[in-house]
């Protein structure tokens, strides 16, 4: 064999390696505080990696106009931290009613399953399905089939033209979370912990229904919207 060839071989090696590494994304610990005002202006942020956004789970492929997505994750004690960069041509808020088509919207979704157990959490907190709106408020189904808000997760954007960055605080609670109650608290988190994580964004732009809803994981199979009720799906978070 020859050297180049060898050489070419041991490239693309490492290529893909480093490929199926972003696959999985790490969350980087934060010592400083993480002041929520959709400006990267923490030290985390700049040794944060981004990761895509790029799963068709619905729709068509976007063209980068109508809609690109990445984010960034980093965590400290009380919770972790995202950074996503959405750009989309348009920000439409269809149903003004909180409860009513909410992921027809254009909403970030941010999947969470604390103890990453997978499987079904549609109408239970074995994992949260988080629809954050453009007016922030967090919705979910809860254990009793109706939606709920969960502000416990708090958001906030910025925008550049149509390049939106948003910064999201997500507490992690587990499968004994209970709606209504002012007790639940959130898991305290530590390194090398591994969360269920997907981050998604559904895209509206002129529609009675979403457009397009793009994931960050891929989901096989015909069905690709299960996220919402299939834990199975999501990613696999390291805290480091
Ligand atoms: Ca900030
Ligand atoms: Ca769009
Ligand atoms: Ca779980
Ligand atoms: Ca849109």
């Amino acid at each position: 064999m020859r050297k180049s060839v060898w050489f070419l071989m041991v490239a693309v090696g490492l290529f893909s390696c480093q490929n199926q590494e972003s696959n999985e994304p790490v969350a980087v610990f934060s010592e400083n505080e993480i002041v929520l005002n959709g400006i990267a202006d923490e030290p985390v942020w700049e040794t944060a990696q981004w990761n895509a956004i790029s799963e068709v789970w619905l729709g068509e492929v976007p063209n980068s106009l109508d809609f690109a997505g990445k984010y960034k994750i980093a965590w400290r004690p009380d919770a972790l931290y995202l950074l996503v960069e959405i750009t989309d041509d348009s920000l439409v808020d269809v149903y003004a009613d909180k409860f009513t088509q909410w992921w027809d919207d254009d909403c970030v979704e941010v999947f969470v399953d604390a103890n990453a157990s997978g499987g079904n959490h549609q109408y239970n907190h074995n994992a949260f399905a988080y629809h954050i709106g453009l007016d922030y408020q967090t919705v979910d189904f809860g254990p009793d089939s109706v939606p709920h808000l969960y502000p416990h997760v708090e958001a906030i954007r910025t925008a550049n033209e149509n390049t939106y960055t948003w910064e999201i605080k997500v507490p992690i609670f587990n499968d004994k979370f209970e709606d209504g109650n002012a007790e639940n608290l959130p898991e305290v988190l530590e390194a090398n912990r591994i969360i269920g994580f997907a981050i998604a964004y559904c895209d509206n732009d002129t529609s009675e229904l979403r457009e397009n809803f793009i994931g960050s994981v891929k989901v096989e199979g015909t069905d690709k919207n299960r996220g919402w009720i299939d834990a199975e799906i999501f990613g696999k978070l390291r805290l480091k």
